[in-house]
């Protein structure tokens, strides 16, 4: 028989000289700033991995409960034997755990973390050998288009783990649209984390062994490389804060002594106490994200949840 190959896109990546100047923008202006898509090297996807699996990140594993309770059901909602575009795919893992029950006659995973899903793809072939697989390798975050060379409609959107809750909520509507228009007429499974008490939220990202404070710090040593300064972890804390207001969880990290970073023909000089802005998590209400899919053009809107209510996958139709 004929063994299938997973196919790759590899989406050039804004030039580097661009992405270098939206990151020394971000660190000059006050308060600094760093887009979270920079927690993802291949270290900070590690990292992430081992995030999901702490006691106080619930997320992951309650999104997973949810599908495996109601998969039927949602299977029935979005239809089987679509292609199935899995946007920041990582592992592949969520996706696979779907294959079962959602029939995909063709499998898609999108990441900004090329080495990660090329490897996470090769593995799954040999587990799936009849479905066809393609990688893109694609930075989403910004505008989101998928390269031509897909298969064709109708396409099943999947995009698991609440990673929309890292968008504003503007971006988040216009991610959704361009997801609508992507999916060809076809359908999307999102999950979402919704607000819940302090007493939950704030350990989730502030775990007692500092997986997310090595998770944030991380992100300097990719900024180093990125940029070419000189950043050491060991001069800035990990700061997690909810903002009740705008409803999200803000990480920072926080300068412990006096520090003047270098590149290029640039520097920058963070006093104590100064933070870098570097992620937020936006936690939403049913009723809130709901409104959110139909102003993007969704219809057919189905929830699930778990039983206290403290995450949703959607399901949703053009
Ligand atoms: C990927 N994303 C949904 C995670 C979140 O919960 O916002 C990233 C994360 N940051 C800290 N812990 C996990």
């Amino acid at each position: 028989m004929h063994e299938l190959q997973p196919q790759f896109i590899q989406v050039p990546a804004v030039a580097p000289a661009l992405h270098a100047a939206e990151l020394a923008a971000g660190l000059l202006s006050r308060p600094a700033h760093v887009a979270p898509k920079h927690l993802y090297d291949p270290l900070g996807c590690r990292l992430f991995e081992a995030i999901t699996a702490l006691p106080e990140y619930a997320a992951t594993r309650t999104e997973a409960a949810i599908l495996a309770a109601h998969g039927q059901d949602i299977a029935r909602a979005l239809g089987r034997g679509l292609t199935l575009v899995d946007l920041g795919a990582g592992n592949c893992a969520k996706a696979a755990s779907l294959f079962s029950l959602l029939q995909p006659s063709h499998y898609v995973a999108v990441d900004i973390a090329a080495e990660f899903i090329a490897e996470a793809l090769q593995a799954l072939q040999l587990r799936h050998p009849r479905l066809p697989m393609t990688g893109v390798a694609l930075d989403f975050s910004g505008h989101f288009v998928l390269p031509p060379g897909l298969p064709g409609g109708p396409r099943l959107m999947f995009y698991p783990g609440s990673s929309i809750g890292n968008f504003e909520p503007a971006h988040a509507r216009r991610f959704l649209q361009q997801a609508r228009e992507q999916s060809l007429d076809g359908a999307l499974l999102i999950g979402v984390d919704l607000v819940k008490p302090l007493s939950q939220l704030l350990p989730a990202y502030d775990d007692a062994l500092g997986v997310t404070a090595a998770f944030n710090r991380n992100l300097l040593l990719h900024v180093n490389r990125q940029l070419g300064c000189d950043f050491n972890p060991a001069d800035w804390a990990h700061v997690a804060c909810f903002d009740a207001e705008a409803s999200r969880i803000e990480m920072h990290l926080r300068a412990l002594r006096g520090v003047r970073v270098r590149w290029a023909d640039a520097q920058r000089d963070f006093a104590e106490g100064e933070h870098i802005h570097t992620e937020n998590s936006y936690k939403y209400r049913i009723e809130q994200f709901d409104a959110l899919l139909h102003e993007a053009g969704w219809s057919d809107t189905r929830c699930w949840t778990d039983a206290q209510q403290g995450f949703a996958v959607f399901a949703a139709a053009v």
